[in-house]
């Protein structure tokens, strides 16, 4: 296990036939994914969303919180959450991915929580916008990052820290950038960050600081641990790497019939079915999503249903199916309107990040 002073330890890839270890299975244990036939519904229930938590769920005591602005501006401000919630109110429909979504199934594997494809979900995130209350607070014209702390603390390679994130300070003013109190209608869970969190429509999870106490404007870049350390796509160790921002398009297929108990693997009954599922980028709506039934051999075009919740949502896709006798591998591939797809070779870095490729469900069919 890493300790305070074991300060070295370098992240980690797993040999050619080294299986998922106990360390590995404890993060997957404590951050679970969402079960994949919750594709069905627009919005996530909270309950079956994703969760991703680096160190322990905080102790908040709501009644005592405040969040503190400071830094670069004016006049820095303490908002209880009665004040936050005074504030102008929100809501969007976000669909948020862990940025290691994929990571185990990349060959040989990052050592860390090992995500295959179930690290999304699609909430309602309900706040007040960022962007008025910095340009209230009197925002310095040279401030260069915004960078938000949450209330949890840890270690991480060796490097003790509270959880911190920053943004560039165009994306922090970017206007649907949320401090939000409320998913799908209700208060924020403890998993999911109460009493508030920071949401960043487009941007991978580690940008939507849970548990968030502090906001401090910079006049220089930050150069926190989870920012110039972790969250970066590199090569190589020594790879200085570029930084881990928006979601790059992915599909997923809702399962189809039921499952084998251990293998997961589907059954599925002879006939016209449908097969349908959701699909999203951080970067631009979704404009087409294929599919494939032999394991991206061949691809036929996937309906794409109107957008539901607007820009920052995932959207359903469906197709007709005739299954006949035979084993097959389902997935499905988006693409967005700034040409950005799903690749047909891992697209593998050291860190495990960002791994959209297409997703492969096993199927059989029996004879009648
Ligand atoms: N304070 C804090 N915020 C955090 C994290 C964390 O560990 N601590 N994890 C981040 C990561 S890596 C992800 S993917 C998302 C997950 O959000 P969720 O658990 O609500 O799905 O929260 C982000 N915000
Ligand atoms: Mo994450």
């Amino acid at each position: 296990m890493t300790t305070v002073d074991d300060a070295s330890r370098p992240s980690r890839v797993a040999g050619p036939d080294e299986a998922i270890s106990a360390e590995e299975l404890q993060l997957a244990a404590r951050n679970h994914g969402i079960p994949l036939e919750a594709l069905r519904y627009d919005v996530t229930p909270a309950g079956l969303h994703y969760l991703l938590i680096h160190y322990d769920i905080p102790d908040v005591d709501p009644a005592a919180y405040a969040l503190s602005v400071s830094g670069a501006l004016d006049r820095p401000l303490r908002l209880d959450l009665a004040a936050l919630r005074d504030r102008p109110r929100v809501t969007h429909r976000v669909t948020l991915e862990c940025a290691g979504n994929g990571r185990a199934l990349l060959r040989p594997r990052p050592v860390s929580q090992p995500w295959l494809v179930e690290a999304v979900g699609n909430a309602e995130w309900t706040g007040t916008p960022l962007a008025p209350l910095l340009r209230e607070a009197g925002l310095s014209g040279d401030a260069v990052d915004v960078v938000f702390t949450g209330a949890d603390h840890g270690v991480e390679r060796g490097v003790e820290q509270d959880y911190q994130r920053a943004l560039p300070v165009a994306d922090a003013l970017r206007e649907e950038v949320l401090l939000a109190y409320e998913m799908n209608g209700a208060p924020l869970l403890p998993q999911h960050g109460a009493p508030l969190r920071l949401i960043v429509p487009g941007w991978y999870g580690m940008a939507h600081v849970k548990w968030l106490r502090d906001i401090t404007v910079t006049t220089e870049p930050f150069d926190g641990y989870q920012n110039a350390v972790a969250y970066r796509l590199r090569r190589d160790a020594d790879d200085p790497g570029v930084p881990v921002t928006r979601i790059e398009p992915r599909a997923l297929v809702r399962p189809p019939g039921f499952p084998d108990f251990m293998s997961r693997t589907r059954v599925l009954r002879p006939g016209p079915c449908t097969l349908d599922g959701r699909a999203w980028s951080g970067h631009a709506p979704v404009t087409s999503v294929e599919v494939t039934t032999d394991g991206g051999g061949t691809w036929a075009p996937a309906v794409l249903d109107e957008p539901s919740g607007g820009e920052w949502a995932w959207r359903r896709w469906s197709v007709t199916w005739t299954a006949t006798p035979g084993r097959y591998v389902l997935g499905a591939r988006a693409t967005d309107a700034s040409g950005r797809t799903q690749p047909v070779e891992q697209p593998w870095n050291r860190g495990g990040f960002a791994n959209n490729l297409v997703q492969r469900v096993e199927v059989v069919v029996p004879a009648q």
